[in-house]
């Protein structure tokens, strides 16, 4: 992967700039500032190895050298896109999903904001955003992929079990056409991010739907009794804004908003 091949392989792309990078911390915080900085929309951040890649809460992404896609791409919203930023994830991982398939894999979403291939992670999504004064200037989506085995960190460090590419195809994939790949499933589906049909595909594709799931906010784990952060019921679907709809084990319906907040099927279920 280096620059002049990736601008070659993505030229048939309305995309803004590209910049890459052989190593870097992390493409979301070059996305951000090179936001702040004024990058035109849709310009992307690509690197072949992270090593400060971020996951939510600050969370450690591993992203090894020349195993896996790690890619930030900056949107500045239109007036059309801005009520439904909060589907932005969904869209993300759709993308994915998207491109997964055409290899013939066919992956889940577990919400908020990862891919499961099997059951095990594949990919996860961090979207952040850069503010001027009240609103939204830009929203970078952070997207990272576990393409060749070695991308998949030991399973020590790990809460929820993962999984590459190569691990699910038998044979790794080609990079390059993979990005090529989410970028125009995500832009394709762009104009969509308003509609009906786009929740509706989003729940078709949520892991665990229909099933017992508890659902943990993380940002309170520490600092409360486990019953209260806890909610443990049925996978229902979603709402507008693309946030979770549960039955709990008490009947109520609940919505769960975007957040620190992690899913896993319920206990007795496994
Ligand atoms: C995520 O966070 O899943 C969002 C990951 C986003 C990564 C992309 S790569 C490009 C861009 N630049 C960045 O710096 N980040 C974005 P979260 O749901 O918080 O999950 C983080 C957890 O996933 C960690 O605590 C680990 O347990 C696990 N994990 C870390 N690396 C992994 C990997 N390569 N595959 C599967 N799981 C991983």
């Amino acid at each position: 992967m280096n620059q002049q091949t990736l601008k070659k392989n993505l030229s048939d792309l309305p995309l803004g700039q590209i910049r890459f990078f052989e190593s870097i911390g992390s493409t979301n915080d070059e996305a951000l500032a090179w936001a702040t900085a004024g990058a035109p929309d849709r310009s992307v951040v690509i690197t072949d190895e992270q090593t400060q890649g971020r996951g939510r809460l600050d969370r450690k992404w591993f992203t090894p050298k020349g195993t896996a896609l790690a890619f930030s791409l900056i949107l500045r919203p239109s007036a059309d896109l801005r009520p439904h930023l909060s589907r932005t994830v969904g869209l993300a991982a759709l993308s994915i999903v998207d491109t997964l398939l055409k290899q013939g894999l066919s992956a889940q979403i577990k919400w908020p904001n990862d891919v499961l291939l099997n059951e095990r992670k594949v990919a996860g999504i961090l979207v952040e955003s850069v503010w001027s004064e009240e609103s939204v200037d830009s929203v970078v989506i952070g997207m990272g992929l576990n393409i060749m085995k070695d991308a998949v960190p030991p399973f020590h460090l790990l809460k929820f079990p993962a999984i590459s590419i190569e691990d699910a195809l038998g044979k790794a994939p080609d990079r390059e056409k993979l990005l090529h790949n989410v970028l125009a499933a995500f832009l394709a589906r762009l104009p969509q991010i308003g509609s009906d049909e786009l929740i509706k595909e989003w729940e078709e594709k949520l892991a665990f739907r229909g099933e017992q799931v508890q659902v943990v906010n993380e940002l309170d784990r520490n600092v409360k009794e486990a019953t209260m952060n806890t909610i443990t019921g049925e996978l229902l679907g979603l709402q507008q804004d693309g946030s979770l709809r549960l039955r709990s084990e008490h009947g109520n319906l609940v919505t769960v908003h975007f957040g620190d907040i992690s899913l896993r099927p319920s206990a007795d279920t496994i």
